[in-house]
C-alpha cells in the first residue's frame, strides 16, 4: 500500500504545482498545503484507515485535504495532483527551480513567449527577447542565463532524501510477498550516493511471476515502462523511475554485485578476476578453463573468491577500495550500535524542532545511548533561534531529567550560529556555560572563499565551540555547499581540538564524503550527529553513518563511538 511518507512527496509537489498556478507562495491556498504537509510528516496516527472526518480534526487538515488523504490511501492517486500535471507538465516545471525565476515571470514567459520548457527558454535568451518582458531588462536576461549554466544537467537526478523512503517501503512489501527469498535494493541507492537517478531492486525468487504482477499492480505507479518475466520498470507517483529483477537464489549475489555498480567499481573487479584467470558478470564468478562457478550466491563469497576483504557497497565508488580489500586493508568503519550518543540534537525549545526534552531523552536512553547532547539554537539564528532564558529553562528540566536517567551523561550544549564574520551567539561567559557547542552556518552562503575561510577558522577559535556542524551547509539538489580553503579550515580544527561533524540529514549528509576522505588524511576526528528535530528522528543517525562509510572514516575517529569515559576525556580537553 501507498506509505505516509510517499503522500508526504505528493504534498510537497502539490504545493509547488500549486504556488506556479497561484503565481506565488504567498497565498491562502499554498499555505494550506504547507500546513498539511507539516502534519502529515510529524503525525504519528495511522492515516490510511481514518475516515474524512477523523482526518479534518489533524491540525492543519481542512475538509478537501483530508478527502484527498482519503483518496489516496483508496488509490494511489490524488487527482487534483494529476489536473495540475496536466497543466504544468514536468519539462517546465523544472523551470521554477532556476534561482531567480519566480512563478509570476515564468507564467508571463509561457503566455507571451511561448516558452515550454529548458530548450525554448534558452532560445529566447539567446534572441534576446526576454528583456522586452514587462519587469524585465538586459540585467535579469544575463543573470538568468548564468542561473541556467549553473544548474546544469542536475534535473535528472534527486536527492537522496526523494529516493530513500520510496525504495525502503517497496522492499519491504516485496520482502513480504510469497516466494521472495532476498529483497534489496542495488544502484547508487546502495552506495548512498547524495543523488540518484533511478532506482534498482534486486530480488531472489523461484517465482517471479506474482512478483512482477505485484510491481506493476501496486498503488503506486504511474506508469509501467517495461512488463517482462523477470525485469519490470515503472515511474512510481513520485516521480522516480524503478527497475526491479528477479534472479535465481543462487545467482543474488552475483547480480546484487553487478547491480550496485558502481561501473568503474565492477570493471575493476573484472579485470582482477580476469588476471586470476575467471570472468565476473551478472550471473557469478566462472573459471575461464573449467567453466565452474567459482562463487555467486552471496557478495562476501565473491570477494573472497578474489581474494578480497568484503567492500561495502558504500565504498565501491572505484577510489582504491579493490586494491586495499585485496591486501586485507579496509578501515574498520563504524556500526550503528557501536554509537555511544548524540551530540546534536534539538528540543521544542527550538522553533523547528517538535519533541519536548523529556521524549528526546526518552528516545536517546531508547537506543541505549551512554550519553548525548542537548543543542537547540542560540539567539542568533532568526525565526527559530532562542535565548538565555530559554536556554536556562532548558537547564532546569535536564536537571530534572538527570535523576531519570542515572546511566547516561546529559550535556547541555547549544547549536552557535556562525555570523559572516564567525561571530557567535551570546558572550564568551554565557557561552562558557554550556557543556559542548556545535557551531554551524545557517546564512550568507555566497561570500567568496577567502572570507569563509577565515569566518569558519575564526569561528572555531572560540574555546566553547567544540564540534563544527554540517561544514559546507549544503542543502543537496537545493544548494551548493560554501566555498571555503578546505584544507586550512580542517587543520585549524585539528589545531583547536574541533571535531568535524557528520550530519546525518538526508538533505545535508555534510561534510560531503570527498571533504571526509581530505580530514582522515589530515588527522581530524569526527562526531556523527542526527540534528535530530523530531524525537522519531535521532534514528536517523544511520544514515550518517553510511556518510562516514562513504568517507572512509575509520571508527577510532568517531568521538561519539568512544566509550563516556574517553569521549569525556576528549572534551575536558
Ligand atoms: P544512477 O542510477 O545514475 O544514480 O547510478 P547507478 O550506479 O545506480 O547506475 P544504473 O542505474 O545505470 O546501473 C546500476 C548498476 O548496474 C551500476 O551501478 C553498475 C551496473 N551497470 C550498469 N551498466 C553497466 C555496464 O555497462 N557495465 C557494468 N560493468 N556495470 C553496469
Ligand atoms: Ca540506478
Ligand atoms: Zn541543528
Amino acid at each position: 500500500m501507498p506509505s505516509r511518507k510517499e503522500l508526504v512527496e505528493l504534498f510537497q509537489e502539490l504545493t509547488e504545482l500549486l504556488t506556479l498556478d497561484e503565481g506565488g507562495p504567498a497565498t491562502f491556498r499554498v499555505r494550506a498545503y504547507e500546513n498539511a504537509t507539516e502534519t502529515l510528516k510529524s503525525t504519528r496516527e495511522e492515516l490510511s484507515e481514518m475516515t474524512v472526518s477523523r482526518l479534518t480534526k489533524l491540525e492543519g487538515i481542512g475538509k478537501s485535504t483530508a478527502q484527498k488523504i482519503n483518496e489516496y490511501f483508496k488509490t494511489g492517486k490524488i487527482p487534483r495532483l494529476q489536473e495540475l500535471r496536466e497543466k504544468y507538465p514536468a519539462d517546465f516545471v523544472v523551470l521554477t527551480r532556476i534561482p531567480g525565476l519566480g512563478p509570476k515571470t515564468l507564467l508571463r514567459l509561457r503566455d507571451e513567449l511561448q516558452v515550454e520548457n529548458l530548450a525554448d527558454l534558452k532560445a529566447a535568451i539567446n534572441a534576446k527577447k526576454i528583456r522586452d518582458l514587462k519587469g524585465m531588462g538586459a540585467k535579469s536576461e544575463e543573470k538568468l542565463a548564468k542561473a541556467i549554466e549553473r544548474i546544469g544537467s542536475k534535473q535528472d537526478r534527486r536527492p537522496i532524501g526523494k529516493a530513500l523512503p520510496l525504495a525502503e517501503t517497496l522492499v519491504e512489501e516485496i520482502a513480504a510477498l510469497p516466494g521472495v527469498q532476498q529483497v534489496q535494493y542495488a544502484g547508487s541507492l546502495r552506495r548512498f550516493r547524495e543523488t540518484i537517478a533511478d532506482i534498482d531492486v534486486v530480488v531472489a525468487s523461484t517465482e517471479p511471476e506474482p512478483i512482477m504482477e505485484y510491481f506493476v499492480n501496486m498503488g503506486r505507479v504511474r506508469e509501467i515502462l517495461v512488463r517482462g518475466d523477470t525485469k519490470s520498470s515503472i515511474v512510481a507517483e513520485v516521480g522516480i523511475q524503478v527497475d526491479l529483477r528477479v534472479v535465481e537464489p543462487e545467482q543474488y549475489g552475483a547480480a546484487l554485485l553487478y547491480f550496485t555498480g558502481s561501473k568503474a567499481h565492477n570493471i575493476r573487479l573484472r579485470q582482477r578476476a580476469l588476471d586470476q584467470g575467471s570472468t565476473l558478470n551478472e550471473y557469478g564468478l566462472v573459471s575461464l578453463e573449467t567453466e565452474e562457478v567459482l562463487a555467486s550466491a552471496t557478495e562476501e563469497d565473491i570477494y573472497n573468491a578474489l581474494g578480497m576483504q568484503m567492500i561495502p557497497p558504500t565504498m565501491r565508488e572505484d577510489l582504491g577500495e579493490v586494491a586495499k580489500a585485496a591486501e586485507h586493508a579496509l578501515p574498520i568503519l563504524v556500526k550503528t550500535e557501536d554509537l555511544q550518543g548524540d551530540l546534536h540534537v534539538h528540543t521544542s525549545y527550538s522553533g523547528d524542532a517538535k519533541s519536548s526534552v523529556a521524549d528526546v531523552l526518552a528516545a536517546a536512553n531508547e537506543l541505549g545511548y551512554h550519553y548525548i547532547a542537548i543543542t537547540d539554537h542560540g539567539k542568533d539564528l532568526r525565526i527559530n533561534g532562542i535565548d538565555e532564558i530559554a536556554h536556562a529553562e532548558i537547564a532546569k528540566e535536564i536537571a530534572r531529567e538527570r535523576k531519570k536517567y542515572p546511566e547516561m551523561r546529559i550535556l547541555h550544549g547549544c547549536e552557535l550560529n556562525i555570523g559572516k564574520d564567525g561571530e557567535l551567539d551570546y558572550s564568551e561567559e554565557q557561552r562558557a556555560k554550556f557543556d559542548l557547542c556545535v557551531a554551524s552556518i545557517h546564512s550568507h552562503f555566497d561570500l567568496d572563499a577567502k572570507v569563509q575561510t577565515k569566518r569558519l577558522i575564526t569561528a572555531m577559535q572560540e574555546p566553547s565551540v567544540r564540534i563544527l556542524g554540517h561544514m559546507l551547509a549544503r542543502s543537496i539538489g537545493k544548494r551548493e555547499g560554501i566555498e571555503c580553503d578546505i584544507d586550512a579550515v580542517l587543520q585549524a580544527a585539528k589545531d583547536a581540538n574541533v571535531a568535524i561533524e557528520i550530519n546525518s540529514g538526508l538533505s545535508r549528509l555534510d561534510a560531503p564524503a570527498d571533504v571526509l576522505r581530505r580530514a582522515c588524511e589530515i588527522g581530524n576526528v569526527f562526531s556523527i550527529n542526527s540534528d535530530a528535530h523530531h524525537a522519531d528522528h535521532l534514528s536517523g543517525i544511520r544514515f550518517g553513518v553510511q556518510q562516514s562509510h562513504r568517507g572512509w572514516v575509520p571508527k577510532d575517529r568517531i568521538i561519539n563511538s568512544w566509550p563516556l569515559a574517553k569521549f569525556q576525556e576528549w572534551l575536558d580537553l
